[in-house]
């Protein structure tokens, strides 16, 4: 069985025309945006032209069906929406060597005994309306509905609106979990989005483990005054004790193995250089493969939040709890890539994922290929074909183990 290399060199080609934009630097295929329905309508054109049965769900999701052997189906596939100046691999990579495989499965004259699905799920990322993993999580049934209801983007557009732009109800969002009984596990190729398969010289990481993820928003309040005429000692500036918060709380984090966090954008009003600020927002993630640890982080934020100033609010806006992959499914891949001659080796992943999600629910289970000097969600980020192709290659070989493997249990 081999890669059509031409066919999926040609379609990251083609996915890398959308969502670039010529006076920035990187992709903006944001969810619900021009660009990220684009890439949607563009990869479900690619779906049909493999002969597979093509679908959207409530939430966005773009489903190609092999409609063969019986059963639920082995749901393939990861994201193609960005985060802002974001890659064109991260997300994209895992639907593209979807395609290659599903597409090498049909060309070896292989018939597998249960349906093959690939998908690409909508919103991974979240940085446009806060909803990340949206797609996924409304297949699993794992959605807050009121989260999403109440859910605007930085120009004040709801996700309501945006959904219902291209013709989606947020309504029907709690509805799509109805399909998840369809699914019989899924598998998704990921790049690393870090340095440790090419400084180690290893082809393949087997997933063991998806890190926790708390996102929160905490606002710090001040008294706006007059930069030069307010006496110091009368000065009481919010962006003063979110910077005080922000380097204790990377001291804090710089002591636990366990914890990774950044505050990855910050808010000031008014905003100008001759005004006490009265308000500094920001958004922090923090996370950890362990929940415990998770948990410390999120209440360390609440209570030195409230050290730096009483009257600062916490809002935790998006939360996954860390997942197991599915242990047996671990030597299926394993064996794979060894018997195409690949080394691998298993790791915890750092990035959220769609498997993060539906393992709470389905068996689901991760490959990585490497990350050229372990770059991500930036425009540098890059895989050199050899590898891509590697994957792909382990991706179908395991796809072809899974859809001829007998009923496992569920989670
Ligand atoms: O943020 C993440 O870990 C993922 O890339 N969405
Ligand atoms: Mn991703
Ligand atoms: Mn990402």
């Amino acid at each position: 069985m081999r890669i059509d290399s031409h066919y999926l060199q040609g379609a990251l080609e083609e996915l890398g025309h959308i969502g670039s934009r010529a006076d920035q630097r990187g992709y903006y295929r944001l969810a619900w945006s021009p660009d990220e329905r684009h890439a949607h309508s563009w990869f479900r054109d690619r779906l049909k032209a493999l002969g597979l049965r093509v679908w959207t769900d409530g939430a966005g999701n773009s489903f190609g069906q092999w409609d063969i052997g019986e059963g639920p189906a082995l749901a393939i596939g990861s994201h193609l929406d960005s985060v802002p100046s974001g890659g064109n691999y991260d997300g994209g990579l895992g639907v593209l060597s979807a395609l290659a495989a599903i597409k090498a499965l049909q060309d070896s004259g292989f018939r597998p005994t249960r349906p093959i699905r690939i998908t690409a799920f909508t919103d991974e990322e979240g940085p446009r309306f806060g909803t990340g993993l949206l797609g996924s999580k409304a297949v699993a049934g794992l959605l807050d509905f009121d989260q999403c209801k109440n859910a605007h983007d930085d120009k004040g557009r709801s996700l309501a609106e945006a959904m219902a732009e291209y013709g989606f109800s947020i309504d029907n969002l709690p509805s799509v979990k109805a399909t998840l009984p369809d699914f019989y596990g899924y598998l998704e190729l990921h790049i690393e989005q870090g340095p440790r398969l090419e400084n180690s010289g290893v082809d393949i990481g087997v997933v063991t483990d998806i890190t926790g993820i708390a996102q929160i928003l905490v606002t710090f309040f001040g008294v706006a005054n007059h930069a030069g005429t307010t006496p110091k000692e009368d000065r009481h500036s919010a962006l003063l004790a979110a910077s005080r918060f922000i380097l204790a709380l990377e001291d804090f984090i710089a002591q636990e193995p366990q914890i990774v966090g950044n505050v990855g954008s910050i808010e000031v009003s008014p905003n100008a250089a001759n005004v006490i600020p009265s308000q500094a927002k920001l958004r922090i993630d923090v996370r950890s493969p362990n929940e415990h640890a998770l948990y410390r982080a999120v209440a360390w934020i609440r209570e030195h939040a409230a050290l730096r100033d009483p009257d600062a609010t916490v809002s935790v806006y998006h939360q996954v709890s860390p997942a197991h992959m599915h242990t047996a499914w671990l030597p299926v891949i394993e064996n794979a890539a060894e018997g195409l001659g690949f080394s691998h080796t298993r790791l915890v992943s750092w990035a959220g994922h769609d498997a993060g999600i539906l393992a709470h629910v389905i068996p689901a289970a991760m490959l990585f290929v490497p990350s050229h000097r372990g770059i991500s969600h930036a425009p540098e980020e890059w895989t050199a074909f050899d590898d891509v192709l590697q994957g792909a290659e382990v991706l179908a070989e395991t796809a072809k183990q899974l859809a001829g493997m007998g009923e496992v249990h569920r989670p």
